[in-house]
C-alpha cells in the first residue's frame, strides 16, 4: 500500500499498480494503454469482474502534467478500491468475519455491477520533466508532453518548442478553438488530431469500450468546476443535456457536503471559457457516452498558482472529490 497524501514519482506508482495487480488478480488487473514518445508505459487498473453486459466507468488523470493533486486522486482512487476489497478478501481466507472490518458495501456493488478502469497518469513523461523541478525551476509549471521539438514561424521569427497539448489533441473539432498552431504555445494543439502516441493509445482505449462506456471522468486542476459538453460553443448541447446537468449538480452537492467545497458546474463556455480538441468531448460525441465530465479540483479559481496544492490538502480534495464520483457511479450501476 502507497501512504497517500505524498506525491510519487511514476516509476513508484507504476510498480504499485503492477504489484496489485500481482498479488490481487481477483480484484484488478493491470492494463496497458500504450506507450509514450519516451518509451514510459501508461498504465492503469481494470476492477470489477468483466462480463460482455457489464457498464464500463473510466476515470483518469495526469493528462495535464502539473496537475499533481489530480494524479493523487486518481491513484487515492485505486487505494481505495483495493483496501475496502482486500479486507474483504482476507475475510473470506481467514473465515474471520469477527473483529475485521467489512469491506465497503457501496464499492462491493459498484464492483459487482460495473468494470471500473483507473488510468492515474495519462501524460507520464510530462508528470516526470516536471518532477525535474529541484535542478530546474521553471519544470514544474509544464502542462503538454514532452514530443520533440516543432517548429512554426510566429511572424518575428521561426521559433522550436517541445510538447503538445493531449488535451487539444483529440479529434472533436480539432485546432477550432481555444489551442494554439504555435509549437511554444502551452495549448500546441499538434500537428493533427491524435498525432501524438498518448492520446492516440488512449482514443483507441476508450473506443474499444463503445456501447458499454457509460461514464469517463477526467481528473484536472484547478479551479473547482464540473464541466460536460460542448465546450468549443456557447449554447453547443448533446440531446441528453438535461441529465447531464441533473447529475452533475447532484454530484457538485454531495462533494460540497463533505467540507464545504464550493464547486460550480457547467459546459466549457459557460463556466470557464470555449476551446476544442479535449477528450470529454471527443468522447461524448464520438462514443455516445451518457456521462462524460471533466472536474478541475481544488483550489478554486482566484488562486493564483492552484497547480501546486499544499500536500494537507491532498486527502480531503480526493475524499471530496470521491463523493461526488459517486454520485455517476450510482446512476451507472442503478440504471438497468
Ligand atoms: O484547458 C483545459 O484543458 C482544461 N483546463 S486546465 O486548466 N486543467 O487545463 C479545461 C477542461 C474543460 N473541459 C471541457 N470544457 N470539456
Ligand atoms: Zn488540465
Amino acid at each position: 500500500r502507497l501512504r497517500m497524501g505524498e506525491y510519487y514519482s511514476y516509476s513508484v506508482l507504476s510498480t504499485w499498480l503492477q504489484r496489485i495487480a500481482e498479488n490481487m488478480p481477483d480484484i484488478a488487473k493491470l492494463i496497458k494503454v500504450g506507450t509514450t514518445i519516451e518509451g514510459r508505459e501508461i498504465l492503469g487498473l481494470k476492477f470489477g469482474k468483466d462480463t460482455p453486459d457489464k457498464k464500463v466507468v473510466v476515470i483518469d488523470a495526469g493528462i495535464h502534467a502539473r496537475e499533481w493533486a489530480a494524479i493523487h486522486t486518481a491513484s487515492y482512487f485505486i487505494n481505495l478500491v483495493i483496501f475496502d476489497q482486500s479486507s474483504l478478501l482476507e475475510n473470506k481466507i481467514n473465515f474471520q468475519i469477527v473483529n475485521s472490518r467489512e469491506g465497503d458495501p457501496q464499492i462491493q456493488n459498484y464492483l459487482d455491477n460495473i468494470v471500473l478502469y483507473i488510468i492515474p497518469v495519462l501524460n507520464p513523461d510530462g508528470y516526470e520533466y516536471t518532477r525535474t523541478d529541484k535542478t530546474n525551476p521553471r519544470a514544474r509549471m509544464w502542462r503538454k508532453s514532452r514530443s520533440p521539438k516543432a517548429c512554426a514561424f510566429d511572424g518575428v521569427r521561426n521559433s522550436c518548442c517541445m510538447g503538445v497539448d493531449l488535451n487539444r489533441n483529440f479529434d472533436f473539432r480539432f485546432s477550432e478553438i481555444g489551442a494554439s498552431r504555435y509549437p511554444c504555445s502551452e495549448i500546441y494543439h499538434g500537428p493533427s488530431a491524435f498525432s501524438e502516441p498518448e492520446s492516440k493509445a488512449y482514443s483507441q482505449f476508450l473506443a474499444s469500450l463503445k456501447g458499454r462506456l457509460e461514464a469517463y471522468i477526467t481528473l484536472h486542476s484547478y479551479s473547482q468546476l464540473w464541466i460536460y459538453s460542448y465546450s468549443h460553443r456557447k449554447f453547443t448541447y448533446a440531446p441528453d443535456i438535461d441529465e447531464t446537468r441533473r447529475v452533475a449538480a447532484k454530484a457538485v452537492q454531495e462533494l460540497g457536503r463533505m467540507y464545504g467545497t464550493k464547486y460550480r458546474h457547467g459546459t466549457g463556455p459557460e463556466i470557464i471559457y470555449a476551446f476544442s480538441g479535449g477528450s470529454t468531448d471527443w468522447a461524448k460525441e464520438t462514443l455516445k457516452i451518457k456521462y462524460s465530465y471533466t472536474i478541475e479540483l481544488r483550489p478554486g479559481y482566484e488562486e493564483w498558482n492552484g497547480f501546486v496544492l499544499d500536500k494537507n490538502q491532498l486527502i480531503p480534495t480526493a475524499k471530496e472529490t470521491w463523493a461526488g464520483v459517486t454520485v455517476v457511479l450510482d446512476e451507472v450501476t442503478n440504471q438497468w
